[in-house]
């Protein structure tokens, strides 16, 4: 436990801090602090003497090594937006929040090498911009997208709605920058395609969740820019058709298949009832739909011809109740908003608890089902609301409080709301948390899913790598 008298840091620190960063690289007013200490979600309301923006990698290694020295316990923040309270600091006032927000240039993008490398600050949909107005494609996409950054997706490894055709954020880093816990400034930024070269030191940072350091920059793969498109939004029968015409269209063709996301009837209806613009865009209300979103780099793929000889077989089939392809980009970004606007939709409804899981993909049909009709027991009178990324297996398994129900007194049953999930998901060989990571939400889980010989060998990493525990302390690891 921190001592709550003491001073929240050593003498003369802030002066040192405030000489190295400069004015716009130090915050000390309550007003510039605040936006920095709550999470998205509202779960947790830290405190921080102040907040650290270094201009460059330099500046960060340098703050990093004055804070280290002092013993002072630091909070990596980008975009702020995990969903697991990853990025925001403790209640004790002695953790410092060390924000990325002034690394923000996209140093180099070469669409021979097919590469970018992009500093930590960088916002996701500026490097996703920066690609396509060099004519490539950088292709995480998530809902997050116009705040998250590029270190806090690789931080978290970050699925989002692009995993199924071009993997998580892991599978798009080449290599890091980054600096270590006592201050060290790392030089990774390699952009091979191949290098085996001992312990990969830029995939244990990865995923870690800033517990072993600070990545200031990296090198990202591209992709060819799609150069044909379609879209289709179905409702469905039931989540077995979902997945069966999934496995259709991956079947016909894989690499096209750039997003298959699954929606309940009761997160498409809050979409509508609560976020403006947002409409169902068939005539049939149903309990289950699917957005299919296909693209390719070939112009002549024929993918929207494609899609509709796959769905009028489907329909005959009783796969697709009934369905529409997108007219126009426009038309499709509408139909995307009813699938991204579920966060925003979920948390307007009032209160909800998370369930970031993921199962074998085969096993999606069993767990809704079974989550849903053991979620409504325990609680009778709440709503799930399962939705997500069905392709990787992934559903957010999440429960909307009953209607009239006194919200804190729904939260405070959050726990037996993921341990009934859990507990199923841990049955069908799935994970309890698939892509938003552990964060300070779900430390208390990882010794029941994770420990014994692989919760041993994290704690020896964290321990060689920040022997003093300075790094996002209380997130991760129990
Ligand atoms: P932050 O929230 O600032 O930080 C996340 C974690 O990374 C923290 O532990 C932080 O300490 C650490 N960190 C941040 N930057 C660095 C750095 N430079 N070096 C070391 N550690 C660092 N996530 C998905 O995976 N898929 C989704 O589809 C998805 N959709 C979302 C939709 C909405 C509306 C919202 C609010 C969130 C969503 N998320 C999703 C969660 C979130 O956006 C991701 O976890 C994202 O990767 C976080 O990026 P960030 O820059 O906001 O990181
Ligand atoms: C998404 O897929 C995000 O939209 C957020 O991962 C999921 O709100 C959620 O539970
Ligand atoms: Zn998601």
């Amino acid at each position: 436990m921190p001592d709550m008298n003491a001073p929240p840091l050593p003498a003369g620190l802030l002066q040192a801090l405030a000489g190295l960063l400069g004015p716009s690289g130090l915050l000390t007013e309550p007003t510039d602090i605040a936006p920095h200490l709550a999470d998205w979600r509202a779960l947790y309301q830290g405190a921080s003497p102040c907040v650290v923006r270094p201009a460059d990698a330099a500046q960060l290694a340098a703050a990093v090594t004055l804070l280290a020295a002092a013993g002072v316990p630091m909070v990596p923040q980008g975009g702020n937006t995990s969903m697991v309270g990853g990025a925001t600091p403790d209640e004790s006032g002695r953790q410092v929040v060390v924000s990325t927000a002034r690394l923000n240039r996209i140093r180099a993008l070469d669409p021979v090498d097919m590469t970018m490398t992009a500093e930590a600050g960088v916002v996701l949909k500026t490097a996703q911009v920066a690609a396509a107005e060099a004519g490539c494609l950088f292709p995480l996409s998530l809902g997050a997208e116009g705040s998250a950054t590029i270190g806090g997706v690789l931080s978290t490894n970050a699925g989002g709605n692009t995993t199924v055709r071009y993997g998580n954020a892991r599978e798009l880093m080449l290599g890091l920058e980054a600096v270590l816990p006592d201050g060290s400034l790392w030089n990774g930024l390699r952009r091979l395609r191949k290098d085996n070269t001992g312990y990969a030191l830029r995939h244990l940072l990865v995923g870690a969740e800033g517990t072993l350091g600070f990545i200031t920059a990296a090198s990202l793969k591209l992709f060819p820019r799609p150069r044909d498109t379609a879209l289709a939004f179905c409702a469905v029968p039931d989540t077995e058709a979902a997945l069966a015409l999934f496995r259709r269209f991956r079947d016909r063709d894989e690499a096209a298949v750039r997003a298959f996301e699954y929606m309940s009837g009761t997160g498409v209806d809050l979409a509508v009832k609560h976020i403006e613009g947002v409409v169902l865009p068939i005539g049939t209300r149903a309990d289950h739909y699917v957005l299919i979103d296909l693209a390719s780099p070939r112009p002549d793929a024929g993918l929207r011809d494609m899609a509709e000889t796959l769905l009028e077989g489907a329909m005959e089939d009783g796969l697709v109740l009934d369905g529409v392809l997108a007219e126009s980009g426009v038309q499709a970004q509408k139909i995307w908003r009813i699938r991204e606007e579920h966060p925003e939709a979920q948390k307007r409804e009032g209160a909800s608890v998370k369930n970031d899981v993921s199962v074998p993909v085969s096993k999606v049909p069993e767990m809704i089902r079974r989550c849903s009709e053991a979620l409504t027991a325990l609680i009778p009178g709440s709503r799930p609301v399962p939705f997500g990324h069905i392709g990787d297996g992934n559903i957010h398994m999440n429960l909307e409080q009953p209607e009239g129900m006194d919200g804190a007194a729904f939260l405070a049953r959050s726990h037996d709301i993921m341990d009934c999930v859990n507990a199923i998901v841990r049955d069908l060989d799935g994970s309890f948390s698939a892509e938003h990571g552990i964060g300070r939400l779900k430390t208390d889980m990882m010794e029941a899913w994770r420990g014994g010989a692989e919760l041993s060998a994290m704690r020896a990493i964290k321990a060689a790598m920040d022997p003093h525990g300075l790094m996002n302390p209380g997130k991760v690891l129990p």
